[in-house]
């Protein structure tokens, strides 16, 4: 198999790949990682030193990588489907577009992760102030989204881009801390993005392991 992706079924930025995988219909093989056990361990921070997945290697263009929105845009780049997920035909819109990406993995995505580590942290080591200031970024972040989706079906508008499989992890996971019935447009294309056939089938192979969810 040309592509091999490094990933773990719970882990939201590997859903973040495995949308654009499902959606472009790369051939792939998953190779499941257990972070606990120390040859999978290794063997992820020799791929990418920072220890993070997801990690894509393809085979035959003997090329590794790392990071979710790097991996989309490769995908799209030497694997492309039929939906265009970086709009690179169009400059603006390709800056834009990543420019979504960055907003939801950053205020969104990555405040998310620092509360669902604290819930996994010790007593005596937690850290409450961190954790409120990660709520409150989330929440700045959710109101100020909120009104761009009230006209569109898509982060980009009618197309499904890279800006919407950042967003499937992002506010599904962020939907367990601050309930998104609370952002009527956000809750109504958090629907849409479960009803997206690639999301769909990302979420049902994720099901068995969903009780391990720390939050
Ligand atoms: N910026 C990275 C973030 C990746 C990331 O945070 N991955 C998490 C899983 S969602 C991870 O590898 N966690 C393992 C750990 O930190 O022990 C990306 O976009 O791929």
């Amino acid at each position: 198999m040309a592509l091999e992706l490094y990933y773990h079924p719970l882990s939201s930025y590997c859903w973040k790949a495995l949308i654009a995988l499902y959606e472009t219909g790369a051939e792939f093989e998953p190779i499941l990682l257990d972070l606990s056990n120390p040859e999978h361990d290794a063997l992820l921070r020799r791929l990418w030193p920072p220890r993070k997945f997801p990690v894509l290697r393809d085979v035959a263009r003997d090329m590794v990588v790392p990071e979710s929105s790097t991996i989309v845009e490769y995908l799209a780049q030497h694997y492309p489907g039929p939906t265009d997920l970086c709009l690179s035909g169009d400059p603006d819109r390709a800056r834009q577009t990543r420019l979504r990406d960055r907003f939801l993995d950053l205020y969104i995505h990555n405040s998310m992760q620092k509360v669902s580590d604290d819930a996994l942290r010790p007593e005596g080591v937690k850290d409450p102030h961190g954790v409120a200031a990660a709520r409150t970024a989330m929440r700045t972040a959710l109101e100020a989204l909120d009104p761009q989706l009230e006209d569109r079906t898509w982060m980009m508008g009618d197309v499904f881009t890279l800006a919407d499989c950042s967003a499937a992890p992002a506010l599904f996971y962020s939907d367990r801390i601050i309930p998104m019935a609370g952002f009527a447009n956000i809750s109504a294309y958090l629907e849409r993005l479960k009803a997206r056939p690639s999301f769909a089938r990302v979420l049902k192979e994720a099901e068995p392991w969903f009780q391990y969810v720390p939050f």
